[in-house]
């Protein structure tokens, strides 16, 4: 059993030993897991070549550690309860023991599709129950599993499937969100048409509707399942060995392909887990996110199935077939802890309490948040009206790239303050610079949050791309590891996350970088240029403002325009990047040196037309009066 704190007094007791010996304490919480060898060195790193490797000369197989560890004790507990998109159809409850045998027989498909240890298999599935069974199958064999978001276009998909090398691609007919039905194996066609490493796709039946298969490409899930044998011994692998790659948004056009190691990211998503949610045998526990996210790989397959919890799956939105769903969700399975977004919970919200009131949802214990800052409204209203003032809330701060959650409140044990993630997970050495690097020591203060010690779940490259790993994460302030976050740590030295201090914005808990959104628009025929930014927007957390020059219409017959720049920005990234506010513009405040001031942008995004501070670099100093003026009218 992973070991797990009680008490503030053993918290604060734990963590003072736990920054004082990192390797002793990430040992000994390894020696819960199933290692083939165990390590001979726990840590080894240097943060200004980007260097970090835990649990060097360990052999292992992650899933042995989520099935054979587990099957004596859990084989008939739920492993993943799923709930389908639309509650008039069943749900699915796979055990330990089903979801294993199921692994097992796709773990040979692959191999039988001659997929080997080391390569890269694309996952591009709706939220289904065989999504966790391709990529447990894909750790089985040691192939590295890549997930896309099922919202994501055909083209970021095929730059993902590019940049990753991947040989195959696991995929859907559709896809059920809501009152929607999404053409998944459509969107999948066109991004394998445009590359070429995917010589195979393997597609799912979920919807049902006629979609063409290619001979000798396309082959049936439930075809090749049928005759797949149910016995499969795991690969053995290496401590540092990746287990997957998961693309996310930077300040630069190109998505990063973050790449996680097994060792590492397994006792640490495992430990965070059942820490911070402070999980008990027997529980039910329900994630919100989807996997094509972070939060979904480690908070709703890695940790609970390491940790032998039952993960509830979910389908659809939280809106269909009502802004009760989640609540209904809770009752039905009588869920203990659950896990969302800030934006899911403004938005329902914002929709009313009606949709609360046949609820009962006494079976909460802990409900936590993720991905943005949680404003006060939102926090108490999770508080009063979800968790009826007796669940603690926590908070959780993390990244794509640190693998689990690194600053939060345990459940029940910190107390909690809203909007703020409060303290350091276990191990966890957070730091707070000034723009100069200089640490800010003591309480009361406010700057760039930085890491000053590896921990096991971090990322430990960029696929293909070393080099702007260590660029993007750890040149900035050498020798610590840079978030890209504002944080302050006040009089009680609990810290309160800011938001990003790059130009990566958080758009309903995706993140999206602005200059990703701009190169999208930037390939409409009749645009010049553009600048993007980002403005509180009280569902979304911040919405997109697009800053656009596009000569041909500075004057009427903007409609138009706006609308085909929405369908250039879906059929680049996905719908969910679209702007929520396209300015036409002749020209952008730029300074003498040809930079875009963004900071005044953000000012006239945000509605502040005067204090944009120094200015006096300006080309053209009347641009900005101009734009000021067209904002008045823009939605
Ligand atoms: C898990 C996830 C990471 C960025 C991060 C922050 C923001 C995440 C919180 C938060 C305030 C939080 N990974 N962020 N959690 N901001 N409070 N509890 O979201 O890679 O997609 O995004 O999200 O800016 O840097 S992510």
């Amino acid at each position: 059993m992973i070991p797990k704190i009680s008490t503030l007094g053993g918290y604060i007791f734990e963590y003072q030993k736990s920054v004082t010996n990192p390797t002793g304490f990430w040992s000994n919480i390894a020696d819960s897991f199933y290692w083939r060898k165990k390590w001979d060195q726990a840590l080894e790193w240097d943060f200004t070549k980007g260097h970090v490797k835990w649990y060097e000369g360990a052999k292992l197989n992650i899933t042995e550690n989520i099935f054979e560890r587990h099957m004596f004790f859990r084989g008939q507990q739920p492993a993943i309860i799923w709930e389908p998109n639309d509650p008039s159809e069943a749900h699915r409850t796979l055990t330990y023991e089903a979801l294993f045998l199921e692994t097992k027989k796709f773990a040979n498909v692959l191999l039988a599709s001659g997929i080997k240890k080391g390569d890269r298999v694309a996952i591009y599935m709706p939220m289904v129950p065989e999504l966790v069974i391709s990529m447990l199958a894909c750790a089985r064999i040691g192939a590295i599993h890549s997930v896309t978001f099922a919202g994501f276009s055909a083209q970021s998909l095929s730059e993902r499937l590019q940049d990753a090398g991947a040989k195959l691609l696991i995929t859907s007919d559709g896809g059920f969100r809501g009152s929607k039905t999404i053409p998944i194996k459509q969107i999948a066609d066109e991004a394998m048409g445009s590359c070429k490493c995917v010589s195979k796709a393997i597609v799912l039946r979920r919807t049902g509707e006629n979609v063409p298969m290619l001979a000798g490409r396309d082959f049936w899930w439930h075809e090749l399942m049928e005759n797949s044998s149910v016995e499969n011994a795991a690969e053995t692998m290496d401590a540092e060995d990746p287990l997957f790659i998961l693309y996310t948004s930077g300040s630069t056009g190109k998505p990063k392909g973050l790449v996680h190691s097994t060792a590492g990211y397994m006792v640490y998503s495992a430990y965070t887990f059942r820490n911070i949610f402070q999980y008990g045998d027997g529980d039910i526990y329900f994630c919100s996110a989807d996997i094509g996210w972070i939060t979904g790989h480690s908070y709703l397959v890695y940790g609970p199935l390491l940790a032998g919890a039952t993960s509830l799956m979910f389908e659809g939105v939280p809106t269909w077939p009502d802004a009760g769903r989640f609540w209904e969700i809770i009752d039905k399975h009588q869920v203990n802890q659950f896990y969302t977004a800030p934006t899911a919970i403004r938005s329902l919200m914002a929709l009313g309490m009606e949709w609360l009131e046949s609820k009962n949802l006494s079976s909460l214990k802990v409900l936590g948040t993720v991905g943005e800052p949680i404003n006060e409204a939102a926090w108490h209203w999770y508080h009063d009206h979800i968790g009826k003032n007796r669940c603690p809330i926590v908070d959780t701060w993390w990244q794509t790239e640190t693998g689990g959650i690194m600053i939060s409140p345990y459940a029940g044990i910190t107390p909690t303050k809203p909007s703020y993630a409060t303290l350091p997970v276990m191990g966890i050495q957070p730091m707070i610079v000034d723009p100069e690097g200089k640490q800010l020591m003591g309480n009361s203060v406010e700057g760039n949050l930085c890491i000053g010690y590896p921990w096991p779940g971090m990322a430990r490259t960029i696929w293909g791309d070393h080099d702007r790993f260590v660029k993007t994460y750890f040149s900035t302030y050498p020798g610590l590891y840079f978030t890209g976050d504002g944080v302050k740590r006040d009089e009680d030295g609990y810290y309160r996350i800011l938001g990003r201090v790059d130009d990566v914005i958080n758009v309903s808990g995706h993140r999206l970088g602005t200059a990703e959104i701009e190169n999208a628009i930037n390939e409409h025929p009749l645009v010049d240029e553009s600048a993007v930014v980002g403005f509180p927007h009280p569902i979304k957390g911040q919405g997109i403002y697009a800053y656009v020059v596009c000569p041909q219409f500075s004057t009427g017959g903007e409609e138009g325009i706006r609308n085909s720049i929405m369908l250039a920005v879906s059929h680049m990234i996905g719908p969910f990047a679209r702007p929520d506010k396209i300015q036409i513009v002749s020209g952008l405040p730029k300074t003498r040196s040809g930079k875009i001031m963004r900071r005044i942008l953000m000012k006239i995004a945000e509605g502040k037309t005067s204090e944009f501070g120094d200015t006096s670099t300006l080309l053209d100093p009347e641009i900005v009066n101009e734009i000021v003026k067209g904002s008045e009218s823009i939605r």
